[in-house]
């Protein structure tokens, strides 16, 4: 296949994925080098490109592309033109590069690799701890295995964006520069802007509930910044929200219901799409039903205490309470994801529906697989209600007049939830931290790479 471009013919490039079809032909591949090994006077290369890895043999007879492939290591980039042949002995030989290979024509080093490369990244498991392996990134990114996390993240934020829209949710984009630290806590990040302070959005909480406003249902997919000083597998302090908000709900079991199917499609999208990459993380099959368990939170507390003799100090649960009451959930209904609902008022933002009690809250947490994935609930749609609400809590109205504003001008019963994306990710792969499910993490150590 060739071009023309001005008055030059050139040779168009095809993908790896592509030449097994094109046996007999003359093709140019194009990639990264995996490895070169040298079999008495043959040259072999292992090429790779975004659609797979073929191999590459150099013989001494093409004597220009023989003297280019000697100069060759792992990661330059180089474009390959050759002949497509099926190889002796076909798929059995080597499934990793397929069943047929290029014999080379000519070799052109697109660029090459200045430092030693600390990893073989053509190797299927990289031997490294997490923090080596994040001082690597751009390096270790390019490691199979690696990579494909970051395709099933990929599949889950389209699956999330589908069935959103399907639902007729807008989806919106909110500011992330804020003149007041959203949600009243202490865990956001405060930034110079010109001659001001401002604070960087640790929630579209508020705009999210603006949009029901003007939309009744929205959704946003973006970054939320969080000043936690946390060194946990589980906390960053950059991560992606998927957050959504609906207007005129019954009860904050019409959130639950919607975030149920919002969870249910995502992995099927990414069992049915993923395979390949789910099959490379040792993580079990994924285990949900058309009703996840939903739990009050004092309830939760009570198995807790009764069945794995954990007495609860506080009103609230730890994460270690979280983990066993999704051991709980998996072994009495057989299911990855619990709800708990009811958390008490203390325990949860002003914006939060009070019970008709007044002690709980109409709110849930959605845990899966161990972690707490996202929360949510009914939020106060009376002006004044929210008013007060916002005095007790020990906070002042006059810093939350443009939020305020929202409530002046007619609002529905409307409820909502955020959900973290990476820990979805890290929990359907099993990863050990929520970092390998985020290309660059940004924790309280790291700002680099
Ligand atoms: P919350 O603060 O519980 O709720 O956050 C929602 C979800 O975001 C994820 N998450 C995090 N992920 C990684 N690192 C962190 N430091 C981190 N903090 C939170 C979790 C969590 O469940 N406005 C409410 C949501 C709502 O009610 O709609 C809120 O922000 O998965």
């Amino acid at each position: 296949m060739s071009k023309l471009v001005g008055d030059k013919k050139f040779m168009e490039r095809t993908l790896i994925s592509d030449a097994p079809r094109m046996i007999g032909q003359y093709v140019k591949l194009a990639g990264w080098v995996n490895s070169r090994r040298d079999h008495g006077k043959l040259i072999f290369i292992d090429l790779r490109d975004r659609t797979g890895v073929v191999q590459i043999v150099v013989i001494p007879d093409k004597e220009s592309a023989y003297q280019n492939a000697k100069d060759i290591r792992s990661e330059f980039v180089v474009e390959i033109e050759g002949l497509v042949k099926e190889r002796p002995g076909g798929l059995e030989k080597d499934a990793k590069t397929g069943k047929i290979e290029l014999e080379a024509a000519k070799i052109t080093v697109i660029s090459k690799v200045e430092a030693e490369l600390p990893f073989d990244v053509a190797k299927s498991e990289l031997d490294a701890n997490l923090n080596t392996l994040l001082d690597n990134r751009n390096l270790v990114l390019r490691n199979k295995k690696i990579n494909d996390i970051f395709k099933v993240y990929a599949e889950m934020i389209k699956s999330y964006g589908d069935v959103m829209r399907e639902n007729s949710f807008l989806e919106i984009k909110t500011p992330k520069i804020l003149s007041a630290a959203t949600e009243g806590g202490a865990n956001f990040f405060k930034i110079k802007y010109f001659d001001r302070d401002a604070y960087l959005a640790q929630s579209p909480q508020f705009y999210k509930q603006a949009g029901v406003g003007a939309f009744e249902r929205v959704f946003e997919i973006g970054t939320v910044f969080r000043a936690e000083p946390h060194f946990t597998t589980r906390h960053v302090n950059e991560y992606t929200g998927l957050d959504a908000e609906m207007g005129f709900i019954d009860s904050f079991s019409d959130v639950m219901d919607a975030l149920e199917k919002v969870m249910q499609r995502m992995l099927l999208d990414i069992s049915k799409n993923c395979q390949a990459e789910l099959s490379e993380y040792a993580a079990g099959e994924l285990l949900f039903s058309d009703k996840f368990p939903r739990l009050r939170l004092t309830e939760a507390l009570e198995i807790l205490d009764k069945e794995y003799g954990k007495k609860s100090e506080d009103v609230d649960i730890d994460p270690e309470g979280e983990r066993l009451i999704c051991e709980w959930a998996k072994k009495n209904h057989n299911s990855d994801f619990v709800f708990l609902t009811h958390y008490p008022v203390s325990v949860r933002p002003f914006y939060s529906m009070p019970s008709v009690d007044g002690q709980y809250t109409e709110t849930f947490d959605l845990l899966f697989r161990g972690v707490e994935i996202a929360s949510g609930g009914q939020r106060i749609h009376d002006y004044e209600q929210l008013r007060s609400s916002i005095v007790k809590h020990g906070l002042k109205p006059e810093d939350f007049e443009h939020y305020l504003d929202i409530f002046k001008l007619g609002m529905p019963a409307h409820g909502g939830w955020g959900l973290g994306s990476e820990r979805i990710v890290q929990k359907i792969l099993a990863l050990g931290s929520i970092k390998e499910a985020i290309l660059f993490p940004r924790d309280v150590k790291r700002i680099t790479p």
